[in-house]
């Protein structure tokens, strides 16, 4: 009874059933009497394991398992363990000398909890650092057939995909609706191996080499004294770089467009920018450009909406992603090459097809539909997938070469470079997510996180010991061979090409096809952007930079400057405008679009009953919005509120309906449920002014808006006449409705415009 090991084991079993006494605590304070409600207690098998629980895989997600016992690895088993599978009885207090006295070094299990925490952050991605992923699946038509053997593009090919997109400047914990390119990287798994198109959003990129691209990136990234603006390209050294080098124009352009602000990862389009060289079964090539065409089109936000949303909802655009796929609104794009004559001068009709920084406009090389991407799957845990996920332009199937475009050819050397230093040594490519779905018999070894246990004595070739295995791949065994182009003779130089010199024809075809409203916005980002450099020198080479592309151009920045406008110092040519370059003009699906549907407890709420399920069945998302949360009553069948004035906004939604407001002399919306400053109702007939907001905001972003039943009074009261261009008003709610899913087409109300947002 007096042993002293007896009386700590005993002291051990009474914590675990969690019976302590006061013994070690403050004197005179009772112990707790009850473990913490609800967390159980006893040891039991664990639930199935949840997808995003499941252990280490031996191949991707996306593929099949290959054996490793689950049961085996992290979280399954009824106990806790330390990471040597030693069973724990306590992982919230820390050892300690009594109670209130001392933690001890010797406490093993806390420092392994506390130094893996330590160590849970990898280094962010250089560029590209704020990204949303899926999986999903590729069907190919078959018909790139003709142009490549790569077997994924073979009739009726499935192979699963993981999408990345991202934005460049920004850090992890970022905006998503800053102005800034986007990344659209896409992994295949194809049967040949891994195939990673690595693209981005807009089809030209800033520097023709990519010797340049640390000097534009350290540019456009924060200035490295104080470390500001964070994502953002308004700012000095972005606009000091992109005017002294003119090859940036083309893509600066686009970034000040509309293209700089998508709506959705779902309504971007995807390039892969360069010009690649196919290649098919008999051995004849072809030059091509890859593109992604979103089903739902393309769309982006208006720049004012874009920055309540950095504000409202910064995560906006990996909200709607994850929220489409997991509602199976799953976002489609069609997989488009542009083909070229595989000629020695690599030309088309003029266009140098190695400067990534030219286009080839569709109108003169159609884009020719081989696939269609399906991101049908959310990812199970961030970090493993999205984050460690590694994309490499060199990972290349057969079928699919490179051409000599000296931004490739850079690339090619960096990403291999990169993933070693994020995700910690050569071996990435044992990473669930990163691992092929073809079989690997390589002889590479060791190396920091190696997980294979590679057997047997010869990873050597020549060998005899291993019988001579593995043997070489041909071209009738699905070998990856170059394709073995001529290469002119040469002299060694650091130079570039004379085409590479025009820098400014692309951007005025690109600015000459664009609608009045889009050239109105990209006024309005450029006046915005340079408003914001400090430096006037920079804001008048900005001025001269622009002259270049077209004289309206920048006499309207100049005069939001306040500046002269300069003269072109090259002939501004007249150029056929390409419009297959503008968003507009089209009328697309209106999967997913968002209908706020404001009301309150007097609204007209069978109606509200009614264009809810409306908008459900055309495929859309119904939100109902009223003063308070909770639920309407509607004839003893509840409405639940979905979104409070407190909490709505006007950027989550594509059109907004007033659905019925009681009657004239009401207080519409608002007086009774808003509190005066002193929390007692205030008085009078006043619309909530959150709900005026929320009408005025989205009628100066072209959204459609309307009501029934009172709703004029209301929109009046917000200043919107209801006889404006997108203002559906009616006696029902469901032929408003009709009416505003007509203008949702278009995506928005570009009557509207100018509006100086
Ligand atoms: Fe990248 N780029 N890049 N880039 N890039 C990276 O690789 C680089 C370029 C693109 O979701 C990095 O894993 C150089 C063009 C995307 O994980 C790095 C040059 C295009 C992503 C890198 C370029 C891209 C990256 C950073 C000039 C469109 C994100 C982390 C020669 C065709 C992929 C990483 C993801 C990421 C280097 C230019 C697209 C450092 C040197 C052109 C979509 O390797």
């Amino acid at each position: 009874e007096n042993n002293p090991l007896a009386a700590a084991a005993e002291k051990v079993a009474a914590a675990l059933r969690r019976d302590t006494g006061p013994a070690d605590g403050i004197p005179g304070k009772p112990a707790a009497q009850s473990p913490p409600l609800e967390e159980p207690v006893e040891p039991h098998d664990p639930l199935p394991a949840k997808p995003d629980q499941s252990g280490p895989d031996t191949v991707t997600p996306t593929g099949a398992a290959t054996g490793v016992d689950r049961a085996s690895v992290a979280q399954h088993g009824p106990y806790l363990t330390t990471a040597q599978g030693a069973r724990l009885y306590d992982s919230d207090h820390s050892l300690k000398a009594g109670a209130r006295g001392p933690v001890l070094l010797q406490d093993h299990h806390l420092r392994e909890k506390i130094t893996h925490f330590d160590h849970e952050r990898i280094p962010e991605r250089v560029v590209h650092a704020r990204g949303a992923a899926a999986h999903g699946v590729f069907h190919a038509y078959g018909t790139a057939s003709e142009v490549t053997k790569a077997a994924f593009l073979g009739k009726e090919a499935t192979t699963p995909v993981f999408v990345r997109f991202s934005t460049v400047l920004g850090s992890r914990g970022s905006s998503d609706t800053v102005r800034d390119t986007r990344g659209f990287a896409t992994k295949f798994y194809t049967s040949e191996g891994t195939f990673d198109l690595v693209g981005n959003n807009i089809p030209v990129f800033f520097i023709q080499d990519a010797i340049k691209f640390p000097d534009i990136i350290h540019a456009a990234k924060p200035h490295p004294d104080r470390e500001i603006p964070q994502a953002q390209s308004a700012h000095d050294t972005f606009w000091d770089f992109v005017t002294l080098h003119t090859e940036a124009t083309h893509h600066t352009l686009w970034n000040m467009s509309d293209r700089g602000i998508p709506r959705s990862y779902r309504t971007m389009e995807g390039f892969g920018i360069h010009t690649f060289r196919l290649v098919n079964a008999e051995g004849a090539t072809t030059l091509v450009k890859f593109h992604w065409k979103p089903k739902l089109g393309v769309h982006s936000l208006v720049w004012e909406e874009a920055q309540i949303i950095n504000g409202m909802d910064p995560d906006f655009h990996r909200r709607d992603l994850a929220d489409a796929i997991e509602a199976g609104a799953f976002p489609q794009w069609e997989l488009g090459i542009q083909t070229f004559p595989d000629t020695p001068e690599q030309t088309f009709e003029g266009i140098d097809l190695l400067d990534p920084t030219n286009i080839v406009p569709e109108e003169l090389a159609p884009v020719q539909p081989v696939g269609l991407l399906t991101l049908n799957a959310n990812p199970s845990n961030y970090f493993a997938e999205t984050e460690q996920v590694a994309f490499h332009p060199g990972h290349l199937v057969p079928g699919i070469d490179i051409t000599d475009d000296p931004l490739l050819s850079g690339r090619l050397f960096s990403y291999l470079d990169t993933q070693i230093s994020r995700l910690g040594g050569p071996n990435f490519a044992q990473i669930p997510v990163n691992r092929t779905h073809a079989p690997v018999n390589d002889m590479l070894r060791d190396g920091m996180h190696q997980t294979a246990v590679h057997a047997g004595a010869a990873p050597y070739r020549p060998n005899s010991l291993d019988g001579g295995c593995p043997f070489k791949a041909g071209a009738d065994t699905s070998a990856y061979i170059e394709v073995p182009v001529e290469v002119p003779e040469a002299r060694k130089v650091r130079d570039a090409p004379a085409s590479f010199a025009d820098h400014f024809t692309q951007p005025r075809l690109f600015w000459l096809s664009m609608t009045p409203v889009e050239r109105e916005h990209i006024i309005a980002a450029y006046t915005f952007e340079l408003g914001k450099c400090y430096e006037q020198a920079i804001k008048e080479r900005a001025l001269r930079v622009l002259a270049n592309i077209d004289p309206e151009l920048c006499e309207q920045v100049a005069k939001g400057l306040g500046l002269p406008a300069p003269e072109a110092t090259v002939p501004l040519l007249a150029l056929d405008p390409s419009p297959a370059l503008s968003q507009l003009g089209r009328t697309w699906p209106l999967d997913g679009r968002v209908i706020g549907i404001v009301t309150d407890g007097d609204g007209d709420l069978g109606g509200v009953r009614s264009v809810r399920q409306a908008v459900l069945d055309a495929g859309m998302v119904p939100l109902v919005i009223a003063p308070s949360g909770g639920e309407l009553d509607a004839d003893g069948s509840p409405i639940t509120v979905q979104r409070t004035f407190a909490t709505a906004r006007s950027i989550e939604y594509d059109a907004i309906l007033l659905a019925g407001v009681p009657g004239p002399g009401s207080d519409a919306y608002g007086a009774r449920d808003a509190k005066a400053g002193n929390g007692t109702p205030a008085s009078g007939t006043a619309t909530d002014p959150r709900v005026l907001l929320m009408l005025a905001e989205a009628f100066r972003h072209g959204k459609a808006l309307g009501g029934w039943a009172g709703a004029e009074t209301v929109l009046e009261t917000a200043g919107i006449s209801t006889g404006a261009p997108g203002v559906v008003t009616g006696t029902g709610g469901t032929d408003v409705l009709a009416g505003i899913t007509e203008l949702l087409g278009s995506h928005r109300v570009w009557e509207r415009f100018p509006a100086g947002v």
